[in-house]
């Protein structure tokens, strides 16, 4: 492994965890999972998928369950047709739900909204006509750059109505990383806010959309939702969405899409400069997100109340706020802001007002939360919460106590969810009610899913050793491609065990002597950041394209937190001032890396050094700055060019340099 898991040899520590939590007989007999769907699956996988593919709405009925005749291209529920916004709409609407609610939005100045399935109905098909009316339609992308409005929702589900690819980018993204985005996938179309609520203030979000879209020719028009009523700039490519959606017809006829009909592109970090454009399809995709929701999280659609605490702009959004949930008939809150506004109880006080029964949130959430102390959740009534989520990164099993302690009331099973972007839905989860949950560890492929730990020759690791995770059964969410580039994909997740076919997810991971999986963080140059992926050499770009910066070199240190934390390592050219490394050098550059990529990329520190450790070849050997940032002895240097460097380093920055 290139480098050590995220967090570092605490996890290996943990790993001799032996407490687990049996499900209740009362949470066991009432769960939508039975143990028995880990044989229906292992009996016959295909006929298992497509069982779960009954749970939609096919208008055509597929031929092929999977053809994998073109690996690692797959097809799922071949020459089925669906539309996937009238699965997760109408037809509940037509099953006499129509006064359900929806969504409960709560915005972060505390207004509120709650939207029934049958006004949902009506939102999308107006938004869907208005889409047409700007002659977007099938193959179409459609970017959109919003804040955790109920229009974003609105949006994303007329894209798929429609047949055009949403292309979502987290409102938290520079103007630039918005443009690079919007570039690659070429959008037509944006859909954006004037400003969005921040901390209790707003911010304005359309001047990036200028920015961005002044360098992305493709774009025809952008649609701006009024939310902070901020003044903004106008050019004529705008047009606001209550002119243009709220005169359009409430009637939308859906078209039936085949079932590998692109719905969406999602950008991730992958491990160069480039994020990836993951492309996901319909048939197979909405399959997974539905059968993973109505499984892990054991929803009830009669009577819980779901939240999800992600943001659209990341996959967990996209699979379970929008396209899982809302295919099983949820009512979900869906809420603005952030969690301490306007007070560190703001998220207990919204269980305790809708009645919260599932939630799903973060590791790096629930250990602000324990800094921030468990007499705030006590003050709440808690009680009618059921099931716990965590996803984003490995959940240390101190926070998995606390969480189910000071959260779960110490009787709700927590649900460790290990996917991706790549991946669509959940993988690797316990199923609450069927499987004792461990803390600290997700546990077990899905049924349906294959997961493997094997070593660098593809050799499965014994229990006890560690190795690299790999997906070694093709799954109906799969990623079919990253977008435009069809040798990327093929290097990035299939060459590595190109000889047994298994995909490498990136992932360190090993089993116990229970068969329990754990997940130990990446063994590439991804960190995780809060649970979201920020590549080094993204980072590093960032750093080199500022005018002081000679070199950069950039490693993800433990960080109690926020699981990694961005330490980064700079040479300032010969001719910066005499001040250069000093405070404020260091502040414009963490600035510029916020304007580049987005204040998440923003480094936790900056270390002004006269050197970088290289290898002969010229590697930069992140290893021993790890080391230096989490402040270790440093490791091995035999293989540097230059044994002395970290010498120079470490002297530099003991004496405050
Ligand atoms: C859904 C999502 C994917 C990467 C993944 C892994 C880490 C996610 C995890 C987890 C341990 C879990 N990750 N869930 N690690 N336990 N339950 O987060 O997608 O943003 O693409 O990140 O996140 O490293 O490879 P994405």
């Amino acid at each position: 492994m290139t480098q050590s898991p995220g967090q570092g040899n605490a996890l290996d520590n943990l790993l001799t965890e032996s407490r687990t939590f049996p499900p209740s007989d009362e949470f066991a007999a009432q769960a939508n999972a039975k143990p028995e769907l880990y044989e229906e699956a292992k009996a016959d996988r295909e006929a298992f998928w497509a069982k779960q593919a009954e749970r939609l709405h096919w208008d055509t009925k597929w031929n092929q369950v999977l053809d994998w005749s073109n690996a690692p291209f797959a097809k799922w529920f071949v020459g089925g047709k669906l539309n996937v916004a009238y699965n997760c709409v109408d037809r509940h609407v037509e099953s006499g739900h129509g006064e359900q609610v929806a969504i409960h939005w709560e915005g972060e100045p505390g207004d509120s909204r709650a939207i029934t399935y049958a006004e949902l109905q009506r939102e999308v098909s107006k938004a869907a006509n208005a889409l047409t009316s700007l002659g977007i339609g099938a193959e179409d992308r459609v970017a959109i750059y919003m804040p955790m409005v109920p229009e974003a929702i609105f949006a994303m589900l007329a894209c798929a109505r429609v047949g055009a690819l949403h292309n979502v980018v987290f409102g938290g993204f520079s103007a630039e990383a918005l443009r690079t985005r919007i570039q690659d996938s070429e959008a037509r179309l944006v859909i954006t806010t004037d400003g969005q609520y921040r901390r209790g203030n707003p911010a304005p979000l359309k001047p990036a959309v200028d920015e961005a879209v002044a360098g992305a020719p493709s774009v025809e028009k952008v649609i701006v939702v009024k939310r902070t009523d901020t003044e903004v700039a106008w050019t004529d490519k705008d047009v606001w969405w209550h002119e243009l959606v709220d005169g359009q017809s409430d009637q939308h006829t859906p078209e039936a899409f085949d079932a590998e009909h692109p719905l969406f592109i999602l950008y991730t970090s992958g491990t160069t400069g480039k994020p990836k454009g993951i492309l996901h399809t319909s048939g197979g995709y909405l399959t997974q997100a539905s059968y993973t929701h109505h499984n892990v999280f054991d929803l009830k659609p009669d009577t819980d109340v779901y939240w999800c605490t992600a943001d659209i702009g990341w996959v967990t959004g996209h699979s379970y706020i929008v396209y899982g949930p809302l295919s099983n008939r949820v009512t979900q809150v869906v809420y603005e802001g952030t969690p301490n506004t306007p007070h560190e109880g703001r998220h207990w006080e919204i269980v305790q007002k809708y009645g919260v029964s599932i939630y799903y949130t973060a590791p790096t959430l629930i250990r602000t939360f324990m800094k921030w102390g468990a007499d705030i959740p006590a003050k709440y009534d808690l009680s009618s919460l059921r099931v716990l989520g965590s996803v984003g990164e490995p959940i240390n099993p101190e926070a998995w106590i606390w969480y189910r302690e000071n959260v779960g009331g110490g009787k709700t099973p927590i649900v460790d969810t290990w996917w991706q972007t790549e991946t669509g839905a959940i993988m690797i989860s316990p199923l609450p009610g069927v499987v004792s949950t461990k803390p600290g560890s997700a546990q077990r492929p899905l049924p349906g899913i294959g997961a493997k730990v094997v070593n660098d020759e593809g050799v499965e690791v014994p229990h006890g050793g560690g190795g690299y995770l790999v997906l070694d059964e093709p799954w109906p969410s799969m990623l079919r491609g990253i977008w435009g580039d069809e040798e990327r994909y093929r290097d990035t997740y299939w060459s590595r065990f190109a000889d047994q076919g298994f995909y490498f997810a990136g992932d360190g991971a090993k089993y116990d002597s229970d068969g329990d999986l754990w997940l130990l963080g990446r063994v590439d140059d991804v960190m995780n950041v809060s649970g979201h992926r920020i590549s080094t050499t993204e980072v590093e770009s960032a750093l080199v394209s500022h005018p002081t910066v000679a070199e950069a070199a950039v490693v993800g240190a433990s960080d109690d937190t926020t699981g990694q934390g961005i330490v980064a390592f700079v040479i300032l050219r010969g001719g910066a001032g005499s001040d250069a490394g000093g405070a404020e050098a260091i502040k414009a550059l963490r600035d510029h890396v916020a304007k580049e990529i987005g204040p998440i990329a923003k480094p936790r520190q900056i270390m002004v050094v006269p050197e970088l450790p290289k290898t002969r070849s010229g590697k930069i050997m992140r290893r021993l700055l790890r080391d230096v940032a989490e402040n270790r002895a440093v490791g091995d240097v035999t293989t540097l060019a230059d044994s002395s460097v970290m010498d120079l380093i470490s002297a530099g920055l003991q004496s405050g340099k």
